[in-house]
C-alpha cells in the first residue's frame, strides 16, 4: 500500500511529542556563546540536555523501490544521541540504513526530502532536499566533529541543506549495512518527511548533487505516521 499524503495529523502528533520534549529543556545560560537560529544551532544553545536527548523518540523510515526499480528496498533509522565533542555537548543523530537489491559497489545519493508523500511512483512527490534555511545550497555532510566546532565557533549557518545525507555505497552483493552520525537531521524537524535514495552518486554539485533518478522513497515516522501518511504538503509549509 502507497500511504497517501496530507495526513498531518499523525505529523502532528509525533511533532507535537517531540516538541513537549525539546520545550522542556533549561533556558541557555546567559553569557553562553551566541549560535544560530536554525534547528542545529538551537540544538547547540542548550535546547535539550542529555536525559531530554535520550527521550527523544527514534524515527524510522521504510525505502519502496519506485517504479522500475521494485528490487530495491530498506530501512532507515534515526535515534538520538548526546554526544560531547571539542568542548561542545549536543544532541546528534545517529543514521542506520540497511539497503539490498542495489547494483554492485556502487554509490547513491542518500537524501532527506521536504515532503512525506510517495504517492508518485518516481519519487517526485517527495519534492526537493529539506532545508529550513530558504536559498542554502546543496552539499556533502561534514564530519560530526567539523559541524560541532563550526556551529559553536561560528554561529551554526549551516553550509548546506539538513537533507543533505551525502552517499550510501552498496558492496558487492548490491547490499548497503551503513550507520554514521549527523550534526545538522534535527529529529522534530525531519518526522513526517521522506527518505529519497538515488540512482546516482551525490557529487555535492549544483543544485542536487546529480545524483539522478530516484531509485527509492519512504516516510520518515514512528509505526503511526507512516501508516497515515507523512507529513503532506499543507503541514510542511506550516513549519
Ligand atoms: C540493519 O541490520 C542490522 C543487522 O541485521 C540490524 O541489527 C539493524 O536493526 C538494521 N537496522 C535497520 C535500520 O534496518
Ligand atoms: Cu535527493
Amino acid at each position: 500500500m502507497i500511504p497517501r499524503p496530507l495526513h498531518a495529523a499523525a505529523a502532528a502528533v509525533i511533532g507535537a511529542t517531540l516538541a513537549v520534549v525539546a520545550a522542556g529543556a533549561p533556558a541557555r545560560p546567559a553569557g553562553a556563546a551566541v549560535v544560530s537560529d536554525t534547528p542545529w544551532g538551537a540544538r547547540l544553545a542548550g535546547a535539550l540536555d542529555a536525559a531530554r536527548c535520550g527521550s527523544l523518540p527514534p524515527l524510522t523510515a521504510t525505502l519502496v523501490g519506485t517504479a522500475g526499480n521494485e528490487a530495491v528496498g530498506g530501512s532507515v533509522a534515526f535515534s538520538p544521541v548526546w554526544m560531547t565533542a571539542g568542548g561542545t555537548a549536543a544532541c546528534v543523530t545517529r543514521i542506520e540504513a540497511n539497503v539490498s537489491g542495489l547494483p554492485p559497489a556502487t554509490a547513491h545519493g542518500f537524501h532527506i526530502h521536504t515532503f512525506g508523500d510517495v504517492a508518485r511512483r518516481d519519487g517526485k512527490s517527495a519534492g526537493g532536499h529539506y532545508s529550513s534555511v530558504p536559498g542554502m545550497p546543496h552539499g556533502l555532510p561534514e564530519s560530526i566533529f567539523a559541524v560541532m566546532a563550526e556551529d559553536a565557533t561560528e554561529g551554526g549557518s549551516g553550509a548546506h541543506h539538513e537533507g543533505d545525507m551525502g552517499n550510501l555505497e552498496s558492496n558487492a552483493a548490491g547490499v548497503v549495512a551503513w550507520a554514521g552520525f549527523n550534526g545538522r537531521v534535527v529529529l522534530e524537524r525531519v518526522v513526517g518527511r521522506s527518505i529519497i535514495l538515488h540512482a546516482a552518486m551525490d557529487d555535492g554539485g549544483q543544485p542536487t548533487g546529480n545524483a539522478g533518478a530516484r531509485l527509492a522513497q519512504g516516510i520518515i515516522g514512528g509505526v503511526a505516521i507512516m501508516a497515515a501518511g507523512g507529513r503532506g504538503r499543507a503541514l510542511a509549509a506550516a513549519v
